[in-house]
Parts: C-alpha cells; structure tokens; sequence
C-alpha cells in the first residue's frame, strides 16, 4: 500500500489509498497452560510480580503519606508532585521485564513506575560483579543477600529523590518528575508532557549509527501518556523516527530502522480530558502510526493490564527492530484509579462505575489470582513476597526521610560541567571519510570568511572525533541555506551529515537524545527566530538536564542559529535572540564577531561537554579575517579587547562589535580614545575584564543587537554599576535595537537596528 500516488511524474489515475490494519489485543496466550507447559519459569513469574508490587508499594507509599496514614514516617512532611500511576504497573513492568541493563527508556511525569521497573529488572540481570560496581559499599555480600541490597539501595535512591534528598538518583535536585538513572539506561522521567519523546528518538539514533559495534543492539523505549500524543513534538518525533533515509539503501549506508518503540500508555485521561472522545479524532490512537509510516510502524493495541502480553509485545518489536524493521508504536490500553494528582477528586470528568468496571481489571489482583490458579505459588509464598517488598519500601523510606538534605550553599552546583572532550577515545578517533575534503580557499592574505571559518571548524572536529554529527534542515546536498555545510555530506557521508524534516524541536530534542547516549551533535536551526519552535527541548531539556540529574548525564550538543537581521527579512526572520537563551540556566550562549573568533569558539562549543546555543550572524557570513589553518581554540568566559582606550569603555558581541570598531574609528579622529571589548560569550561572561576596562574609563556602552528591552546588555550594565560603582563617572548606558519588530522596508530596519551614528552619538552624550 501506500505507492499508488506516484513519486517519478505526474501520473493521476484515479485509485484508492488502502491502509493496513492494526492489530489489537494479540496476545491470547494463558499463563496457566503456558505455565505448565514450561514456556513460562516460576523466576520470570516471581520478578514480574514483584516488580509489580514495588511500584504499588511505592505509590501507596505517596498516598498514605500524604494523609499521614503511613505509620513509618509519621513524622514526616513529604511536599512535591503526587501523580500516581496506581493501576498502570503491568505497562511499566512489562515493558521493563523485557529489556537488557543497556538498553533505554524515557519517562514521564507520571513516571515512578517506569523508573522502579527499568531499575528493578536491570539489577535482577546484573552479575555479581556488576552489583558491586553499582553499590560498593555492599562488597562484603554475596547470592541473595546482595541482590537484595542492591534492590533496597534502588527503592531508597528513589525514594530519597522524591524526598528531594542529597542521596536520591538526582541528588534531590529533579525529584521524582525528573527521576532518571544512565547506568540502568534510565534516561530520565520528563514533566514536560512529551518533551521525553524525541529525547528517546534521539539516543535511538545514536544506538543506529554508533560506531562502537558493541554499543549496538539496543532498544529505547519511550514512554508516553494519551495526552501526550496531541503534542507537537511526540507527532514530530513519530515522524523523524519513520524518515525513508534511515532504511532506503539508496540514501542510507547502514539501513536500519530506528530501533525505539514508542509506548503509548493510554490511561484515557490527559490530565482530564479524554483523548477519545474529546481531544482527539482517532480512536485508538495507534491509528496515530499509520500517518508517519506506510507500514503504520506496526502499530498495536496491546491489554496494558496484563504484564505478560505487554512483555510479549516488546519481544515481538525487540524482533522486528533487530532486522532493521524499527520503529514499533504500541498502544498500551490500561487506566490509572487515582486523579492526575492527589489534588483532584476525579468527580468532574468520570464515574464511579467507569472506575469500578477499571476495578476489575487491577493488574496486581487480577495476577496474583492466576499465579495461584496456575499452580505457580501458594498463598503463603506470595504473601511472604508482598511482606518483603512492603518491608523493604518501609526501610528505605525511614532511612531516605532521615538522610541529608542538599546543602543550601549547593544551590547552583551542578548547573554545568566542567568536563570537555579533549580526548577522543577509540574508537572515535579515527578519520571516518568518505570522499573528497571540502577546500576552504584562502585568499592571499589567508582569509577566510566567517562562513568558511565556521565550517573549517567543524570539518576539523568532525575528522578528529567521530561521534561530531551534523544535521538540520537542508544541510546537506544542497549545503544548508547559506552553503556554509556545501561538500560535508560528500566528505562524512550521510550518517553524519544529514537533512531533516522541518521539525524544530525534534532538531534539538534528538540532539539531546544523542548527547545524552555519547554523540556530540552540531544542530542547526536554520533561523535564530526557528529556536522559539524548540525553545522547550533548548531551555527544559539541553539546558536542564545536567542539573536535574544531579550531574549524572552530560548534554554536549551545539546549537547553531543563524541571525538574520539586516536583510529586510522582516519580523519572523531578523530577531536576535541571544539574550532570551542567556536568561536560561544550564545553555552557554556564543556569539562570535569575527572568522578567528568564529573557528575558535566553534571548536571549542564543539569539545565543550556543556549545550552551546552558537549564534551566527548571516550579515557576518562573507565578512573575511585571517584565520590559521592550525588547530586552536578560544575558550569560553574570554572577552577580546579589541582596541584598548582610555575615555570610555564599550561592551558589544557579533554584529555590534563590527559596527563598534567603525564608532571607535570615528570617535578615534575627533581624539576621544574608546577600549573595545568583544564579549565573544554572554554565557560565561568574563566579567573581571568588563570591570577592569570601566575601573579604567569610569564610563561604559553595552550594546547589541538584541531589543533594548529586556536585552542582556540592561544585565551587564546592573552588574557594572553594583560592582564598579565607585569607579564610575557617568551613567552606564545601553544601546540595542529598537522596542518593536524588525521591519522589512531599508527605511524602517536602518531605524530599527543600533546604528554607527547611535554608537558615536550615545558616546558623546556620556562624554
Ligand atoms: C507541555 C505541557 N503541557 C501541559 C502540562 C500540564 N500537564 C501535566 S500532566 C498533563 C496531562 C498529561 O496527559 P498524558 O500525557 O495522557 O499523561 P497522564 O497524565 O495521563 O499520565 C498535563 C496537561 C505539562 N506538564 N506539560
């Protein structure tokens, strides 16, 4: 199906689309007879069990507390979110039961259970060996006794974090909506709605393309609500995953699907609204799968109260993403008795009898009673099981409730790494090319222009360290919209160079995916004003993540966006942004004025383990400087001082800063001596050179061509005034763009845009 419009011509005969079915409910299997059969072994019955409780106990746990009915912690306040997946265990403990140590899943607000189970299995497959790793203070034991430990220290590390505790997976600084474990391929719960989703797609695709032969056969697993499926970037995200250059042998050199499966954990209910019969137009919204794939990625409807048939689904994907065949959409149908917190009574939007009938189904009852029909377990056994797990949560729980808070002067800690790449380990540090080098061409003086400096620089770093990708919209045949990636994909080829769909957010969400999971992707978005689209997987996701974590993951991706301002491209195309991305913790935010400049920040950015939001400037792309062929860098946190002065001090980054040496040239003749200083970074900002500068002058323009309002210029100028106040003789001023839209007529954006004239003007208004 799926070929009758036909892609070689026109060609308009009339015809009909057919669409595949979509499988629902396919797993009839009975655990009696598989039981006895031998097909099913008494172990894998017990973990999933288990399994099942821990989640149960945990939450429970939350409820009690809450009403101050959980005996253990009488004494204690627990304060933070409360969104119980109560009723949804066999969804999160089937998928877990199915999968290896290494492979990942991401998660969602309503995440515990995914967490539990993706830890909860993993370290039932751990060796002896590798539990000690994870938990070295348990050295001494052995055989059961350190098995169980290890599952204590995992229900206390989360407990802890959902405590907020120094001891919990995050250090206590994501909680429980951010819980994420890297050494158990927990790549992180997301309280963003979706936001996991392309972050999933993301480290899938790293497991594509790695070269690291031994990092491959993993899956990903990503865990969505039904809300979450009406959101822009899970559509996205489905889309980027189902692309025909992942698997078309034509365009594709590994041809491999992308091995994720979604997992759609349809509970019915986004936070109150019914995805069926009120959000959405499909029903079931497995039929979501047969838009981005003509195979409708082998979408199912799969019975999320059962542990087995939904682990029974993923060994069937787990098979069809192991011959390429990936990505798989499955739909688990399952329901959450309690509201979307402890905070609604669930009354306005369903019923009793609605969650009676639910009732019925509970996983965790309606598995226990097969176990015993089966003959697996006796009473006794199970009820000894449930005393464990709910002994152990009791522990763990006194134990987290009693363990150190962060410290309050830590408050900041972990915001960034100061970790890079300056050595590329093996295998990556082979030169991976595939045809000819892209000549940058130098002109007698050896310059180069901007454009070329920046590509220079990724060439480079793209030959040194294998896991450098490069990709966004158009970037590579046609070289993206400027030519600045012109001859990439020929010399790296297309797993490392390649377009995408025009789809922001994924752009960067992948890029924190593959960041995540050990690739260093250089993203492009192709227009500064295109990173609003992905503001949320720039500022929640790339910028966050390293903090929430409590420095257990590392995002180094960069960010590359374009200004276009200038051009007459008016409102949409000309905003410089630089100090909307500088105002989010966790981004670094380059923005370079020059060719040298541009190569040296760019390789750095490209070695920095930290996100690097790299603003470059389209009016600054032809403009040419010497830049050596060599191999440097420019670290962050250094301004330029461009020309040194004594009367007055200007502040300026990128375009500003070409402009400013023109101001400085003229002022220059009529005898007023200006110190220049190109900021290069906002983020980190070199702060003692800025003040040593205005010690000297006593007087000081910041200036950008940001709008004035709200710039990060008005932050430089508080900082100056605070810090070198005595030192001042005039006011610090500002000078931006102006309060309004860029506008398209010359007229209007020679107004609108700080102007030379301004530059002087406002100088000697200080004088
Ligand atoms: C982007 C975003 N929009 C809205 C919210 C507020 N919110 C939190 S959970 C939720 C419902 C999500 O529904 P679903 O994806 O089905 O997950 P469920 O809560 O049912 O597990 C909403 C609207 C949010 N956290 N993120």
């Amino acid at each position: 199906m799926g070929n009758f419009i036909n892609d070689s011509g026109p060609n308009f005969k009339a015809g009909e689309i057919k669409l595949d079915s979509i499988p629902v409910y396919q797993y009839g299997k009975d655990l009696k007879k598989e039981f006895k059969a031998g097909k099913l072994k008494k172990e894998e019955l017990a973990e999933i069990y288990e399994s099942m409780l821990v989640i149960r106990e945990f939450e429970e746990m939350i409820l009690k507390l809450k009403n101050g009915a959980y005996e253990k912690l009488a004494d204690y306040e627990y304060r933070g979110p409360t969104h119980l997946s109560i009723g949804q265990e066999a969804t999160a403990t089937g998928v877990c039961s199915a999968l290896k140590i290494t492979d990942e899943i991401t998660s969602t607000h309503r995440g515990h259970g995914d967490s539990i189970a993706k830890g909860f299995h993993a370290i039932k497959r751990m060796t002896e060996a590798q539990l000690k790793a994870r938990c070295p203070e348990f050295a001494s034991l052995s055989g059961d006794a350190l098995l169980e430990a290890v599952l204590e220290d995992h229900v206390f590390r989360t407990i802890a974090e959902l405590f907020g505790k120094e001891a919990g997976y995050g250090k206590g600084r994501g909680g429980g909506m951010h819980i994420a474990d890297f050494r158990v391929g927990h790549l992180g719960a997301n309280a963003i709605v979706g936001g996991g989703v392309p972050i999933a797609t993301g480290a899938a695709m790293t497991s594509r393309i790695d070269i690291d032969k031994a990092k491959h056969g993993k899956v990903v697993c990503a865990f969505a609500g039904d809300g979450a499926y009406s959101n822009g970037v899970v559509l996205e995200s489905l889309n980027w995953a189902a692309q025909k250059q992942f698997t078309d042998p034509a365009l594709s050199s590994i041809n491999f699907g992308l091995p994720i499966i979604y997992c759609l954990i349809n509970n019915h209910y986004g936070m109150t609204g019914r995805a069926d019969r009120e959000v959405t137009g499909v029903n079931p919204l497995a039929r979501r799968g047969a838009g981005f794939s003509d195979c409708n990625m082998h979408a199912e409807v799969v019975n999320g109260m059962d542990p087995l048939a939904v682990r029974d689904a993923i060994e069937r994907a787990k098979e069809l993403i192991a011959k390429g065949k990936g990505p798989v959409l499955y739909e688990f149908n399952t329901y959450r008795y309690f509201g979307h917190s402890l905070s609604d009574p669930r009354t306005e939007y369903r019923s009793k009898e609605e969650e009676a009938l639910w009732k019925e189904a509970d996983p965790i009852p309606c598995f226990r009673k097969k176990l015993i029909d089966a003959g697996a377990f006796t009473e006794k056994e199970l009820a000894a099981m449930e005393k464990t797990v709910a002994e152990r949560n009791e522990r763990a729980a006194r134990r987290a409730a009693d363990s150190e808070d962060p410290k309050p002067e830590d408050v900041i800690k972990y915001m960034y790494t100061d970790t890079t790449s300056d050595i590329v380990p093996a295998p990556y540090n082979q030169l991976m090319a595939r045809g000819p080098r892209p000549s940058i061409k130098r002109d007698a003086e050896s310059r180069i222009t901007y454009k070329d400096a920046i590509k220079e620089a990724m060439i480079e770093e793209m030959e040194r360290d294998a896991r450098v990708v490069c990709y966004g919209e158009d970037v590579a045949d046609y070289g993206n919209a400027f030519k600045l990636t012109k001859g990439m994909l020929e010399y790296f080829g297309r797993a490392r160079v390649f377009n995408t769909p025009i789809s922001e957010a994924a752009i960067i969400g992948t890029g924190v995916g593959m960041a995540m999971t050990g690739y260093r992707p250089v993203v492009e978005l192709m227009y500064m004003d295109f990173a609003l689209m992905a503001s949320d997987q720039i500022s929640n996701q790339a910028a966050k993540w390293h903090y929430m974590t409590g420095a257990s993951t590392k995002v180094p991706m960069v960010i590359r966006c374009s200004v276009g301002g200038g051009k007459g491209y008016g409102g949409q195309h000309s905003q410089s942004l630089e100090s909307v991305f500088a105002h989010i913790p966790g981004t670094y935010v380059v923005y370079p004025s020059n060719p040298y400049d541009a190569k040296g920040l760019m390789k750095t950015a490209i070695r920095e383990d930290n996100p690097v939001v790299f603003v470059e400037g389209q009016l600054l792309y032809n403009n040419k400087g010497v830049v050596s062929e060599e191999d440097y860098t420019i670290p962050f946190g250094v301004a330029n001082v461009v020309c040194e002065g004594s009367d007055l001090t200007f502040v300026a980054w990128g375009p500003a800063v070409v402009d400013a040496i023109k101001a400085v040239d003229t002022l220059a003749a009529e005898g007023v001596s200006v110190e220049l200083i190109d900021v290069r970074t906002l983020v980190p900002f070199d702060w003692e050179t800025v003040f040593a500068s205005v010690r000297k002058t006593g007087k000081c323009v910041v200036m950008s061509q940001c709008i004035d309002i709200g710039s990060f210029t008005g932050e430089i100028v508080s900082r100056i005034v605070a810090e070198c106040f005595d030192s001042l003789d005039a006011p610090v001023l500002k000078l931006g763009a102006k309060n309004g839209i860029a506008p398209q007529a010359y007229s209007l954006e020679k107004a609108f845009l700080p102007s030379v004239e301004e530059m002087v003007a406002i100088a000697k208004k200080i004088l």
